[in-house]
């Protein structure tokens, strides 16, 4: 059940998701007031009319406020936060091209990472789906973006620069579950510590020690 009206702002979202959890993440970096309505992807409340009408697109996360507004899709999500909030600066570069290479990374990480990655992990570790039944391409997809920021992330600490940026955020939320997906992150060492200082940095428990 949607709630019908809301008294302040208003994340939906599912815990079991890494887009919606960065979105939390950073909110509560940033002690941002809100309320948490946590909806199961796989229930089938995101293709109900109540809320088709806050999001078209039938996917969570969304943030409501009570003037209205609604506001979709989890890379969007955050930049608003940190464009709004004071402190938010501590996660967006000031200087443009900084800037810029953090939101560079921010598009890649929704075409080439989450679509493998996160995709994957859904179907083996979220519909119990055994490899033979999940598209064959996912696994190289995910190996060759993996690579990508193994080559980064052996030059520099964080994507961008020597700092935790939304870019980081956005792209340790999948990775910290790749196992899940059946990658291996042992073939990544440089990807492997950046999980754990991104982790650190964002207060939250190693994946891998979770489970
Ligand atoms: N590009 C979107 C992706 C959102 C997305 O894929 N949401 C999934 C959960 S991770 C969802 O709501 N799936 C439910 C559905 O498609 O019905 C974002 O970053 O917010």
């Amino acid at each position: 059940m949607l709630p019908r009206d809301i008294s302040k702002l208003t994340f939906y979202g599912d815990c079991n998701s890494g887009n919606c959890m960065k979105v939390r993440w950073v909110a509560d970096m940033l002690g941002v007031d809100y309320d948490w309505v946590e909806i199961d992807v796989t229930s089938g409340t995101t293709r109900t009319e109540a809320f088709l009408a806050l999001n078209p697109a039938g996917q969570v996360p969304l943030a409501r406020w009570p003037d209205g507004r609604s506001l979709a899709q989890s890379n969007a999500i955050m930049l608003y936060l940190c464009d709004t909030t004071p402190g938010g600066e501590r996660l967006v570069p000031a200087d443009p091209f900084r800037r810029a290479q953090m939101t560079s990374w921010l598009f890649w990480e929704q075409y080439s990472h989450e679509t493998a990655i996160a995709v994957r992990r859904f179907q083996k570790a979220i519909l119990n789906k055994s490899d033979d039944e999940i598209d064959p391409t996912l696994l190289p997809k995910g190996r060759r973006a993996l690579g990508v920021m193994e080559l980064q992330l052996t030059y520099s600490d964080y994507l961008v620069g020597d700092a935790l940026t939304l870019a980081d955020v956005a792209l340790v939320a999948y990775t910290r579950w790749a196992h899940e997906g059946g990658f291996d992150l042992g073939e990544f060492p440089a990807v492997d510590r950046w999980v754990r200082r991104v982790e650190f940095d964002l207060g939250v428990v190693h994946a891998r020690e979770v489970a």
